[in-house]
């Protein structure tokens, strides 16, 4: 063979060492997940070495007929799982995903609603500093300041006053369910298209524990690594009559070869999606949920909107300790073990990079095996790490502890 032997590479030390990581720590950043060995070695498959320019049927280079298959093997499981008319599994992101809609169904300057960052939208739902708010005129809703829910008589008032040509659902950091047919009422009411970003709750639709926005909303988007449990990347769900537009703006639009290899492990990760074991793991998510909800409650932090619905929880962390920011918070915990994210908090008085909050998730632990009496748990360590944050014995205790209680659960004891 001509390759190198390259096992002395530092890369594999560092692999080895991102493995222990994973194996021994708590893993709660809420868009984070562990793929299974399956979806995994599709993923490192020769289908990283193909040219694939083009759709199945209709490629640019020779040597496409089993990357068609596949290709169309993923289509039609994603189809089948989201009961969508037609997919496109080549964005190799979410923002690509929604780049691409935007470009099919959008001319630049047009007006668009979406749900603002610092209220737990996304950098590609208009963020000033994102191409989506540079090229498009985005107009932010907000959640309301009493419940902490998505303020829809906002997103009808803005709706009514800018007269938008799309509205977009979906958000990154918002514990609860987001019901997708107030959206189309107003987007009806206002002759607006609608685009569900479903990234975060891809996993919770297609195992039943949160409502399908496919055939409610015009176009879908969803990242495949989040609670869906598949490998990094985008995927579009749309109608038969807008595909041609938004596959032409993923290809050639957006993006030049798509990387096959990633998509024959989405097609592994659909079919994993649509066994009976997947709904039951997205129950069991949303219950993880609303027992680390309880239990961090019962140690002083306060929920925002009150607890969760969904994979997530927003912790305030002000009520916890005034003094305490949630990059400090991310800081302690890693240290102890428990990766988190700092997370704004809504009309957050701290800058996005120090932050109120911290966003925390129960996919990848839930992927672990763990269930309520762990959650328990985890929440006793957060308290304990943060309360002890100045005592370095307490909080390489804590690391200890979590150490113990990820042993039994680790999720890849072979690699
Ligand atoms: N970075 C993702 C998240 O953590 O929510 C969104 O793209």
């Amino acid at each position: 063979m001509p390759w190198p032997t390259l096992i002395d590479d530092p890369v594999w030390k560092l692999t080895a060492d991102e493995i222990d990581r994973q194996n021994s720590a708590l893993q709660l950043i809420a868009s984070e997940n562990f793929a299974s060995p399956a979806v995994m070695a599709a993923t490192g498959s020769v289908f990283t070495n193909k040219y694939s320019e083009g759709y199945p049927g209709k490629r640019y280079y020779g040597g496409n007929q089993v990357v068609d298959e596949v290709e169309s093997l993923a289509i039609s499981r994603i189809c089948e799982l989201f009961g969508a008319e037609a997919a496109n599994v080549q964005p190799h992101s979410g923002a690509n995903a929604n780049m691409a809609v935007y470009q099919a169904l959008l001319e630049p300057g047009d007006t668009v609603l979406g749900l603002s960052l610092d209220h737990g939208g996304h950098l590609t739902h208009g963020s000033p500093v994102n191409a989506s708010g540079l090229m498009y005129n985005f107009v932010g809703y907000r959640v309301t300041s009493g419940d902490e829910r998505i303020d829809l008589d906002n997103v009808r008032e803005l709706a009514k006053q800018h007269n938008p040509k799309l509205i977009v659902a979906g958000a990154t950091a918002y514990p609860r369910i987001i019901d997708p047919a107030p959206y189309r009422a107003i987007a009806d009411e206002v002759g607006a298209l609608l685009m569900f970003d479903c990234a975060h709750i891809a996993g919770l639709i297609a195992g039943d524990a949160h409502p399908n926005p496919v055939g409610v909303a015009d176009v879908v988007t969803f990242t495949t690594h989040k609670t869906l449990r598949g490998p990094r990347g985008g995927c579009i769900l749309m109608s038969e009559d807008l595909a041609p537009a938004i596959n032409k703006a993923i290809f050639p639009g957006q993006q030049g070869g798509p990387q096959e290899h990633s998509i024959a492990a989405k097609a592994v990760a659909f079919a994993e999606a649509q066994t009976p074991e997947f709904k039951t793991y997205a129950a069991q998510i949303v219950k993880n949920a609303s027992a680390l909800a309880a239990a961090m409650t019962a140690e002083g932090f306060r929920l925002v909107s009150g607890g969760t619905d969904n994979h997530l929880l927003l912790a305030d962390l002000r009520a916890f300790d005034e003094e305490l920011t949630g990059k400090e918070a991310q800081i302690v915990l890693d240290e102890a073990g428990i990766t988190l994210n700092r997370n704004t908090i809504p009309d957050d008085p701290r800058s996005p990079f120090v932050t109120s909050g911290i966003r925390i998730g129960t996919p990848a632990v839930t992927t672990q095996g763990m269930t309520e009496p762990e959650m328990t748990k985890i929440a006793e360590y957060m308290a304990r790490a943060l309360r002890g944050r100045t005592d370095a014995g307490e909080v390489a205790a804590v690391r200890a502890d979590v150490r113990a209680l990820c042993e039994p659960f680790a999720p890849y004891p072979d690699l």
